[in-house]
Protein backbone atom coordinates (compact mmCIF):
# COMPACT_ATOMS: atom_id res chain seq x y z
CA UNK A 1 0.00 0.00 0.00
CA UNK A 2 1.22 3.74 -0.73
CA UNK A 3 2.44 5.78 2.36
CA UNK A 4 0.66 8.71 1.35
CA UNK A 5 -2.81 9.84 1.42
CA UNK A 6 -3.31 10.26 -2.30
CA UNK A 7 -6.55 8.47 -3.67
CA UNK A 8 -8.93 10.49 -3.38
CA UNK A 9 -12.78 9.80 -2.88
CA UNK A 10 -15.28 12.39 -4.32
CA UNK A 11 -19.30 11.95 -3.76
CA UNK A 12 -21.38 14.69 -3.72
CA UNK A 13 -23.81 16.45 -0.64
CA UNK A 14 -27.37 15.42 -1.50
CA UNK A 15 -27.05 15.56 -5.09
CA UNK A 16 -29.85 15.12 -6.76
CA UNK A 17 -31.65 17.76 -3.85
CA UNK A 18 -28.50 19.88 -4.12
CA UNK A 19 -28.66 19.97 -7.64
CA UNK A 20 -33.28 21.01 -7.22
CA UNK A 21 -32.07 23.50 -4.02
CA UNK A 22 -29.60 25.48 -6.30
CA UNK A 23 -32.22 25.52 -9.00
CA UNK A 24 -35.15 26.87 -7.29
CA UNK A 25 -34.18 29.64 -4.74
CA UNK A 26 -37.31 29.31 -2.68
CA UNK A 27 -36.02 25.39 -1.32
CA UNK A 28 -32.78 26.57 0.40
CA UNK A 29 -32.20 25.96 3.58
CA UNK A 30 -36.15 23.65 3.31
CA UNK A 31 -36.77 20.12 3.38
CA UNK A 32 -36.73 18.52 -0.25
CA UNK A 33 -37.77 15.24 -1.57
CA UNK A 34 -36.68 13.86 -4.57
CA UNK A 35 -38.18 10.45 -6.44
CA UNK A 36 -41.03 8.55 -8.13
CA UNK A 37 -44.51 10.02 -6.85
CA UNK A 38 -46.74 7.80 -8.18
CA UNK A 39 -48.35 5.72 -5.73
CA UNK A 40 -45.18 2.81 -5.38
CA UNK A 41 -42.67 5.77 -5.49
CA UNK A 42 -39.49 5.38 -3.79
CA UNK A 43 -37.47 8.18 -2.61
CA UNK A 44 -33.94 8.49 -4.58
CA UNK A 45 -32.64 11.39 -1.89
CA UNK A 46 -33.52 14.24 0.13
CA UNK A 47 -32.01 17.30 1.62
CA UNK A 48 -30.33 17.38 4.63
CA UNK A 49 -33.16 19.55 5.92
CA UNK A 50 -35.69 16.74 5.31
CA UNK A 51 -32.92 13.72 6.72
CA UNK A 52 -34.18 15.31 10.02
CA UNK A 53 -37.24 13.79 10.01
CA UNK A 54 -35.68 10.50 9.31
CA UNK A 55 -36.46 10.29 5.67
CA UNK A 56 -33.85 8.31 3.42
CA UNK A 57 -33.54 7.17 -0.06
CA UNK A 58 -35.16 4.15 -0.98
CA UNK A 59 -38.19 4.72 1.81
CA UNK A 60 -41.55 4.38 0.16
CA UNK A 61 -42.34 7.99 -0.80
CA UNK A 62 -45.94 7.63 1.30
CA UNK A 63 -43.89 7.35 4.10
CA UNK A 64 -41.82 10.17 3.60
CA UNK A 65 -45.11 12.43 3.61
CA UNK A 66 -45.80 11.23 6.59
CA UNK A 67 -42.61 11.88 8.24
CA UNK A 68 -42.66 15.04 6.44
CA UNK A 69 -46.16 16.87 5.13
CA UNK A 70 -44.39 20.13 4.66
CA UNK A 71 -41.21 19.45 2.21
CA UNK A 72 -41.23 19.83 -1.26
CA UNK A 73 -41.64 16.90 -3.42
CA UNK A 74 -40.44 16.86 -7.02
CA UNK A 75 -39.96 14.30 -9.38
CA UNK A 76 -35.91 13.77 -10.54
CA UNK A 77 -34.53 15.52 -13.70
CA UNK A 78 -32.08 13.09 -14.82
CA UNK A 79 -30.73 14.75 -18.10
CA UNK A 80 -29.69 17.88 -15.71
CA UNK A 81 -27.84 15.90 -12.97
CA UNK A 82 -25.96 14.11 -15.71
CA UNK A 83 -24.87 17.35 -16.87
CA UNK A 84 -23.58 18.43 -13.68
CA UNK A 85 -22.09 15.25 -12.98
CA UNK A 86 -20.20 16.06 -16.55
CA UNK A 87 -18.86 19.40 -15.08
CA UNK A 88 -17.44 17.51 -11.75
CA UNK A 89 -15.91 13.96 -13.89
CA UNK A 90 -14.45 16.81 -16.10
CA UNK A 91 -12.63 18.86 -13.05
CA UNK A 92 -11.84 15.42 -11.49
CA UNK A 93 -10.00 14.35 -14.80
CA UNK A 94 -7.81 17.60 -14.80
CA UNK A 95 -6.21 16.52 -11.32
CA UNK A 96 -5.47 12.90 -12.96
CA UNK A 97 -6.00 10.76 -16.09
CA UNK A 98 -6.81 7.89 -13.13
CA UNK A 99 -10.70 8.63 -12.23
CA UNK A 100 -12.74 5.78 -11.78
CA UNK A 101 -16.59 7.15 -11.59
CA UNK A 102 -18.69 4.68 -9.35
CA UNK A 103 -22.13 6.53 -9.89
CA UNK A 104 -23.20 9.95 -11.16
CA UNK A 105 -22.11 11.76 -7.91
CA UNK A 106 -19.38 9.66 -6.93
CA UNK A 107 -15.77 8.68 -8.21
CA UNK A 108 -11.91 7.71 -7.22
CA UNK A 109 -8.94 9.94 -8.33
CA UNK A 110 -5.07 8.89 -8.08
CA UNK A 111 -3.95 11.86 -7.10
CA UNK A 112 -0.44 10.45 -6.96
CA UNK A 113 -0.87 9.36 -10.76
CA UNK A 114 -1.84 12.58 -11.97
CA UNK A 115 1.12 14.00 -10.14
CA UNK A 116 -1.14 16.83 -8.25
CA UNK A 117 0.00 14.98 -4.90
CA UNK A 118 2.60 13.42 -3.04
CA UNK A 119 2.10 13.66 0.49
CA UNK A 120 0.10 14.59 2.97
CA UNK A 121 0.21 18.32 2.67
CA UNK A 122 -0.07 18.19 -1.35
CA UNK A 123 -3.05 15.77 -0.72
CA UNK A 124 -4.90 18.27 1.62
CA UNK A 125 -4.35 21.11 -1.05
CA UNK A 126 -5.32 19.19 -3.60
CA UNK A 127 -8.50 17.90 -1.89
CA UNK A 128 -9.22 21.40 -0.89
CA UNK A 129 -8.84 23.07 -3.84
CA UNK A 130 -11.39 20.67 -5.90
CA UNK A 131 -14.18 21.30 -3.59
CA UNK A 132 -13.93 25.31 -4.21
CA UNK A 133 -13.63 23.90 -8.10
CA UNK A 134 -16.71 22.34 -7.74
CA UNK A 135 -18.31 25.13 -5.85
CA UNK A 136 -17.08 27.60 -7.92
CA UNK A 137 -18.69 25.63 -11.30
CA UNK A 138 -21.53 23.69 -10.27
CA UNK A 139 -22.55 25.54 -7.39
CA UNK A 140 -22.86 22.59 -5.48
CA UNK A 141 -20.71 20.86 -2.66
CA UNK A 142 -19.31 18.01 -2.46
CA UNK A 143 -17.24 15.92 0.62
CA UNK A 144 -13.65 14.84 0.13
CA UNK A 145 -11.90 11.42 1.62
CA UNK A 146 -8.26 10.86 1.01
CA UNK A 147 -6.50 8.10 2.30
CA UNK A 148 -3.69 5.69 0.94
CA UNK A 149 -6.63 2.76 -0.56
CA UNK A 150 -9.65 2.90 -2.12
CA UNK A 151 -11.57 1.58 0.88
CA UNK A 152 -10.21 4.03 3.07
CA UNK A 153 -11.08 7.42 1.41
CA UNK A 154 -14.74 5.86 0.76
CA UNK A 155 -14.75 5.73 4.33
CA UNK A 156 -12.83 9.26 4.87
CA UNK A 157 -16.02 11.00 2.40
CA UNK A 158 -18.49 9.32 4.19
CA UNK A 159 -17.18 10.74 7.37
CA UNK A 160 -16.32 14.35 5.53
CA UNK A 161 -20.18 14.68 4.95
CA UNK A 162 -21.75 17.18 4.35
CA UNK A 163 -19.51 19.93 2.79
CA UNK A 164 -16.43 18.42 3.87
CA UNK A 165 -12.90 16.62 3.75
CA UNK A 166 -11.27 14.36 6.21
CA UNK A 167 -8.00 12.69 5.93
CA UNK A 168 -6.85 9.18 7.06
CA UNK A 169 -3.33 8.99 8.08
CA UNK A 170 -1.31 6.18 7.18
CA UNK A 171 -0.78 3.99 9.88
CA UNK A 172 -3.93 4.90 11.51
CA UNK A 173 -6.07 2.71 9.17
CA UNK A 174 -6.68 -0.49 11.82
CA UNK A 175 -7.44 1.38 14.93
CA UNK A 176 -10.00 3.26 13.08
CA UNK A 177 -11.95 0.40 11.10
CA UNK A 178 -11.62 -2.20 13.93
CA UNK A 179 -14.75 -0.07 16.22
CA UNK A 180 -16.69 -0.15 12.72
CA UNK A 181 -19.81 -2.08 11.87
CA UNK A 182 -19.18 -5.35 9.13
CA UNK A 183 -20.97 -3.21 6.40
CA UNK A 184 -18.30 -0.40 6.38
CA UNK A 185 -16.38 -2.87 4.19
CA UNK A 186 -16.95 -3.05 0.61
CA UNK A 187 -18.47 -6.20 -0.78
CA UNK A 188 -20.38 -6.49 2.79
CA UNK A 189 -24.18 -6.30 1.64
CA UNK A 190 -27.02 -7.16 3.88
CA UNK A 191 -26.86 -11.06 3.21
CA UNK A 192 -23.09 -11.34 4.07
CA UNK A 193 -23.66 -8.80 7.17
CA UNK A 194 -27.12 -11.38 8.16
CA UNK A 195 -24.33 -14.15 7.92
CA UNK A 196 -21.60 -12.68 9.79
CA UNK A 197 -24.07 -11.02 12.84
CA UNK A 198 -25.43 -14.88 12.88
CA UNK A 199 -21.99 -16.31 13.87
CA UNK A 200 -21.42 -13.47 16.44
CA UNK A 201 -19.11 -11.00 14.13
CA UNK A 202 -20.29 -7.71 14.24
CA UNK A 203 -17.29 -5.23 13.74
CA UNK A 204 -14.12 -5.20 11.43
CA UNK A 205 -12.05 -6.21 14.69
CA UNK A 206 -13.85 -8.80 14.48
CA UNK A 207 -13.31 -10.26 11.24
CA UNK A 208 -9.91 -9.90 12.12
CA UNK A 209 -10.15 -11.89 14.99
CA UNK A 210 -11.99 -14.36 13.88
CA UNK A 211 -8.98 -15.20 11.24
CA UNK A 212 -8.78 -15.66 7.78
CA UNK A 213 -9.48 -19.64 7.95
CA UNK A 214 -13.07 -18.46 9.75
CA UNK A 215 -13.69 -16.23 7.34
CA UNK A 216 -12.78 -18.78 4.30
CA UNK A 217 -15.22 -21.36 5.90
CA UNK A 218 -18.37 -19.05 6.66
CA UNK A 219 -18.31 -17.05 3.03
CA UNK A 220 -15.74 -19.01 0.65
CA UNK A 221 -12.75 -18.59 -0.10
CA UNK A 222 -12.80 -15.45 -2.57
CA UNK A 223 -14.90 -13.66 -0.39
CA UNK A 224 -13.44 -14.76 3.03
CA UNK A 225 -10.15 -13.76 2.11
CA UNK A 226 -10.79 -10.72 0.34
CA UNK A 227 -12.82 -9.85 3.32
CA UNK A 228 -10.35 -10.49 5.79
CA UNK A 229 -7.64 -8.59 3.79
CA UNK A 230 -10.39 -5.73 3.72
CA UNK A 231 -10.57 -6.10 8.02
CA UNK A 232 -6.61 -5.33 8.11
CA UNK A 233 -6.99 -2.59 5.94
CA UNK A 234 -4.97 -4.14 3.50
CA UNK A 235 -6.96 -2.94 -0.08
CA UNK A 236 -4.40 -2.79 -2.94
CA UNK A 237 -7.12 -2.27 -5.48
CA UNK A 238 -5.91 -0.03 -8.06
CA UNK A 239 -7.67 3.42 -9.45
CA UNK A 240 -8.62 2.36 -13.14
CA UNK A 241 -10.03 4.68 -15.42
CA UNK A 242 -12.85 3.56 -18.04
CA UNK A 243 -11.02 2.31 -20.58
CA UNK A 244 -12.35 1.25 -24.33
CA UNK A 245 -12.46 -2.43 -24.09
CA UNK A 246 -13.24 -4.53 -27.33
CA UNK A 247 -16.30 -5.76 -27.15
CA UNK A 248 -19.49 -6.79 -28.77
CA UNK A 249 -22.42 -5.60 -26.40
CA UNK A 250 -26.13 -4.18 -26.42
CA UNK A 251 -28.09 -2.67 -23.39
CA UNK A 252 -31.23 -1.05 -22.89
CA UNK A 253 -32.45 2.04 -20.21
CA UNK A 254 -35.56 1.64 -19.05
CA UNK A 255 -37.84 4.45 -18.12
CA UNK A 256 -39.41 3.40 -15.10
CA UNK A 257 -37.10 1.04 -13.03
CA UNK A 258 -37.79 -2.59 -13.23
CA UNK A 259 -38.15 -4.06 -9.45
CA UNK A 260 -39.57 -7.64 -11.03
CA UNK A 261 -37.06 -10.15 -10.63
CA UNK A 262 -38.23 -12.16 -13.41
CA UNK A 263 -38.53 -9.40 -15.52
CA UNK A 264 -35.48 -8.60 -14.99
CA UNK A 265 -34.29 -12.45 -15.88
CA UNK A 266 -36.14 -12.09 -19.26
CA UNK A 267 -34.53 -8.77 -20.41
CA UNK A 268 -31.47 -10.62 -20.25
CA UNK A 269 -32.63 -13.67 -22.14
CA UNK A 270 -33.26 -10.87 -24.82
CA UNK A 271 -30.54 -9.01 -24.82
CA UNK A 272 -28.02 -12.17 -24.31
CA UNK A 273 -29.95 -13.25 -28.06
CA UNK A 274 -29.55 -9.38 -29.67
CA UNK A 275 -26.00 -9.70 -28.46
CA UNK A 276 -25.18 -12.83 -30.11
CA UNK A 277 -26.96 -11.43 -33.23
CA UNK A 278 -24.74 -8.38 -33.57
CA UNK A 279 -21.63 -10.88 -32.72
CA UNK A 280 -22.33 -12.96 -35.39
CA UNK A 281 -22.78 -10.72 -38.15
CA UNK A 282 -19.68 -8.71 -37.32
CA UNK A 283 -18.46 -12.22 -38.00
CA UNK A 284 -17.03 -12.56 -34.40
CA UNK A 285 -17.05 -14.54 -31.52
CA UNK A 286 -15.71 -13.99 -27.69
CA UNK A 287 -14.86 -16.31 -24.81
CA UNK A 288 -15.89 -13.38 -22.03
CA UNK A 289 -19.52 -12.74 -21.24
CA UNK A 290 -20.37 -9.47 -19.46
CA UNK A 291 -23.45 -8.71 -17.91
CA UNK A 292 -23.91 -4.78 -16.72
CA UNK A 293 -26.79 -3.78 -14.34
CA UNK A 294 -26.78 -0.30 -13.80
CA UNK A 295 -28.85 0.41 -10.22
CA UNK A 296 -31.73 3.11 -9.41
CA UNK A 297 -29.14 5.14 -7.96
CA UNK A 298 -26.71 5.21 -11.13
CA UNK A 299 -24.12 2.57 -9.81
CA UNK A 300 -23.42 0.07 -12.63
CA UNK A 301 -22.01 -3.14 -11.83
CA UNK A 302 -20.42 -6.11 -14.23
CA UNK A 303 -19.77 -9.19 -13.91
CA UNK A 304 -18.39 -11.52 -16.30
CA UNK A 305 -17.57 -14.77 -16.80
CA UNK A 306 -14.90 -16.24 -19.41
CA UNK A 307 -15.64 -19.67 -21.24
CA UNK A 308 -13.08 -22.57 -21.77
CA UNK A 309 -13.37 -21.19 -26.10
CA UNK A 310 -14.89 -18.48 -27.95
CA UNK A 311 -18.69 -18.90 -28.77
CA UNK A 312 -21.35 -17.09 -30.66
CA UNK A 313 -24.34 -19.68 -29.33
CA UNK A 314 -27.22 -17.91 -27.64
CA UNK A 315 -27.92 -21.06 -25.66
CA UNK A 316 -24.53 -20.70 -23.82
CA UNK A 317 -24.58 -16.51 -23.51
CA UNK A 318 -27.99 -17.04 -22.62
CA UNK A 319 -27.27 -19.82 -19.67
CA UNK A 320 -24.02 -17.35 -19.22
CA UNK A 321 -25.65 -14.35 -18.52
CA UNK A 322 -28.55 -15.92 -16.61
CA UNK A 323 -25.71 -17.22 -14.12
CA UNK A 324 -24.27 -13.75 -13.95
CA UNK A 325 -27.34 -12.12 -13.16
CA UNK A 326 -27.17 -14.16 -9.98
CA UNK A 327 -24.76 -12.90 -8.00
CA UNK A 328 -26.54 -9.33 -8.37
CA UNK A 329 -28.81 -7.80 -6.22
CA UNK A 330 -31.40 -5.87 -7.99
CA UNK A 331 -34.12 -5.28 -5.27
CA UNK A 332 -33.94 -1.20 -5.48
CA UNK A 333 -34.72 -1.25 -8.81
CA UNK A 334 -32.53 -1.64 -12.73
CA UNK A 335 -32.14 1.56 -14.84
CA UNK A 336 -30.06 -0.88 -17.56
CA UNK A 337 -29.64 -4.08 -18.30
CA UNK A 338 -26.37 -4.98 -21.08
CA UNK A 339 -25.06 -7.58 -22.44
CA UNK A 340 -21.73 -8.13 -23.82
CA UNK A 341 -19.15 -10.20 -25.51
CA UNK A 342 -15.22 -9.84 -25.16
CA UNK A 343 -12.31 -11.51 -25.56
CA UNK A 344 -13.43 -11.65 -28.96
CA UNK A 345 -11.71 -14.27 -31.19
CA UNK A 346 -12.46 -14.90 -35.20
CA UNK A 347 -14.56 -17.49 -35.92
CA UNK A 348 -13.88 -20.91 -35.50
CA UNK A 349 -13.90 -23.79 -37.31
CA UNK A 350 -17.22 -24.69 -36.57
CA UNK A 351 -19.06 -21.28 -36.77
CA UNK A 352 -17.13 -20.72 -40.20
CA UNK A 353 -20.11 -22.71 -41.31
CA UNK A 354 -22.52 -20.44 -39.06
CA UNK A 355 -20.86 -17.32 -40.67
CA UNK A 356 -21.68 -18.41 -43.89
CA UNK A 357 -25.34 -19.11 -43.70
CA UNK A 358 -25.68 -15.89 -42.00
CA UNK A 359 -24.27 -13.72 -44.14
CA UNK A 360 -27.04 -14.68 -46.99
CA UNK A 361 -30.09 -13.70 -44.74
CA UNK A 362 -28.24 -10.78 -43.11
CA UNK A 363 -27.05 -9.28 -46.18
CA UNK A 364 -27.78 -5.55 -46.81
CA UNK A 365 -29.00 -5.73 -42.94
CA UNK A 366 -26.36 -2.99 -41.43
CA UNK A 367 -27.84 -2.54 -37.67
CA UNK A 368 -29.87 -4.24 -35.39
CA UNK A 369 -33.63 -3.30 -35.88
CA UNK A 370 -34.00 -2.39 -32.45
CA UNK A 371 -31.35 0.91 -32.63
CA UNK A 372 -34.07 2.30 -34.66
CA UNK A 373 -35.27 4.70 -32.39
CA UNK A 374 -38.91 4.75 -31.04
CA UNK A 375 -41.13 7.67 -31.92
CA UNK A 376 -41.26 10.21 -29.93
CA UNK A 377 -43.67 9.22 -26.73
CA UNK A 378 -46.82 11.04 -26.52
CA UNK A 379 -46.55 12.85 -23.15
CA UNK A 380 -49.08 12.27 -20.32
CA UNK A 381 -50.24 15.70 -19.03
CA UNK A 382 -49.21 14.54 -15.69
CA UNK A 383 -45.98 13.71 -16.78
CA UNK A 384 -45.64 17.37 -18.26
CA UNK A 385 -46.62 19.20 -15.05
CA UNK A 386 -45.06 17.09 -12.98
CA UNK A 387 -43.89 18.71 -10.02
CA UNK A 388 -40.42 20.14 -10.00
CA UNK A 389 -40.15 20.38 -13.83
CA UNK A 390 -38.74 23.90 -15.65
CA UNK A 391 -41.20 25.65 -17.50
CA UNK A 392 -41.74 28.95 -19.37
CA UNK A 393 -44.45 31.74 -19.31
CA UNK A 394 -45.25 34.16 -21.93
CA UNK A 395 -45.50 36.87 -19.86
CA UNK A 396 -43.95 35.43 -16.60
CA UNK A 397 -41.13 34.27 -17.98
CA UNK A 398 -38.41 31.21 -15.94
CA UNK A 399 -40.43 28.96 -13.64
CA UNK A 400 -40.70 25.31 -12.64
CA UNK A 401 -44.17 23.78 -11.63
CA UNK A 402 -44.96 23.44 -7.48
CA UNK A 403 -48.13 21.50 -8.60
CA UNK A 404 -50.80 20.31 -10.55
CA UNK A 405 -54.59 18.93 -10.49
CA UNK A 406 -57.64 19.68 -11.48
CA UNK A 407 -56.88 20.54 -14.59
CA UNK A 408 -54.76 23.74 -13.20
CA UNK A 409 -50.89 23.75 -12.54
CA UNK A 410 -48.88 25.84 -9.97
CA UNK A 411 -46.01 27.54 -11.21
CA UNK A 412 -43.23 29.21 -9.27
CA UNK A 413 -41.52 31.97 -11.01
CA UNK A 414 -37.61 32.39 -10.15
CA UNK A 415 -34.34 31.47 -11.50
CA UNK A 416 -31.18 29.97 -9.92
CA UNK A 417 -29.95 33.27 -9.46
CA UNK A 418 -32.65 35.25 -9.07
CA UNK A 419 -34.50 35.91 -5.39
CA UNK A 420 -37.27 33.53 -4.17
CA UNK A 421 -40.21 33.73 -6.45
CA UNK A 422 -43.91 34.07 -6.70
CA UNK A 423 -46.67 31.39 -7.66
CA UNK A 424 -49.37 31.63 -9.88
CA UNK A 425 -51.66 28.95 -10.96
CA UNK A 426 -53.02 28.94 -14.46
CA UNK A 427 -55.01 25.77 -16.65
CA UNK A 428 -53.10 22.98 -18.03
CA UNK A 429 -54.05 23.66 -21.42
CA UNK A 430 -52.78 27.54 -20.80
CA UNK A 431 -51.20 28.50 -24.41
CA UNK A 432 -48.82 30.63 -22.93
CA UNK A 433 -47.51 28.18 -20.69
CA UNK A 434 -44.73 25.44 -21.97
CA UNK A 435 -41.98 22.71 -20.43
CA UNK A 436 -38.37 24.06 -20.99
CA UNK A 437 -34.94 22.91 -20.15
CA UNK A 438 -33.38 23.59 -16.85
CA UNK A 439 -30.86 26.75 -16.85
CA UNK A 440 -27.58 26.55 -15.39
CA UNK A 441 -26.71 26.60 -11.88
CA UNK A 442 -23.52 29.36 -12.24
CA UNK A 443 -23.46 31.93 -14.69
CA UNK A 444 -20.23 33.75 -15.33
CA UNK A 445 -16.62 32.85 -16.74
CA UNK A 446 -17.77 29.20 -15.72
CA UNK A 447 -20.95 28.95 -17.54
CA UNK A 448 -19.39 27.35 -20.28
CA UNK A 449 -17.16 24.78 -18.62
P1 LIG B 1 -25.81 9.15 -2.76
O1 LIG B 1 -24.45 9.73 -3.01
O2 LIG B 1 -25.87 7.82 -2.10
O3 LIG B 1 -26.67 10.13 -1.85
P2 LIG B 1 -26.77 11.70 -1.88
O4 LIG B 1 -25.74 12.32 -2.76
O5 LIG B 1 -28.17 12.09 -2.18
O6 LIG B 1 -26.50 12.09 -0.36
P3 LIG B 1 -25.12 12.01 0.44
O7 LIG B 1 -24.80 13.40 0.84
O8 LIG B 1 -25.40 11.12 1.58
O9 LIG B 1 -24.10 11.45 -0.52
O10 LIG B 1 -26.60 9.04 -4.10
C1 LIG B 1 -26.42 9.96 -5.16
C2 LIG B 1 -27.73 10.16 -5.88
O11 LIG B 1 -28.22 8.91 -6.38
C3 LIG B 1 -28.81 10.70 -4.99
O12 LIG B 1 -28.76 12.12 -4.87
C4 LIG B 1 -30.05 10.19 -5.66
C5 LIG B 1 -29.65 8.88 -6.30
N1 LIG B 1 -30.12 7.74 -5.47
C6 LIG B 1 -31.32 7.12 -5.80
O13 LIG B 1 -31.96 7.48 -6.78
N2 LIG B 1 -31.76 6.10 -5.00
C7 LIG B 1 -31.08 5.67 -3.90
O14 LIG B 1 -31.54 4.75 -3.20
C8 LIG B 1 -29.84 6.31 -3.57
C9 LIG B 1 -29.04 5.89 -2.36
C10 LIG B 1 -29.39 7.33 -4.38
MG1 LIG C 1 -23.81 11.72 -2.66
MG1 LIG D 1 -22.92 8.70 -4.17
Amino acid sequence: MRSAPTILHLDMDAFFASAEQASKPSLRGKAVIVGGLGPRGVVATCSYEARVFGVHSAMPMAQARRLAPNAAYLVPRFAFYRAISEQVMGLLRELSPLVEPLSLDEAFVDLEAGGAAWDDASARLAGAKLRADIRAVTGLTGSVGLAASKMLAKIASEQAKPDGLVVIEPGTERALLGPMPVRTLPGVGPATGDHLRRVGIHTVEEIAEAGEDELVRLLGKAHGHALYAMALAHDERPVVAERETKSVSVEDTYDIDIHDRVRVGMEVQRLADRCVRRLRSAGLSGRTIVLKVRRYDFSTLTRSETLRGPTDDPAVVREAAARLLDSVDTTGGVRLLGVGVSGLADYTQEDLFAQAAGEQEDSGVAEDADDVPAEAPVVPVERRWASGLDVTHAEFGHGWVQGSGVGRVTVRFETPDSEPGRVRTFRVDDPELEPAEPLPLVRGPFAEA
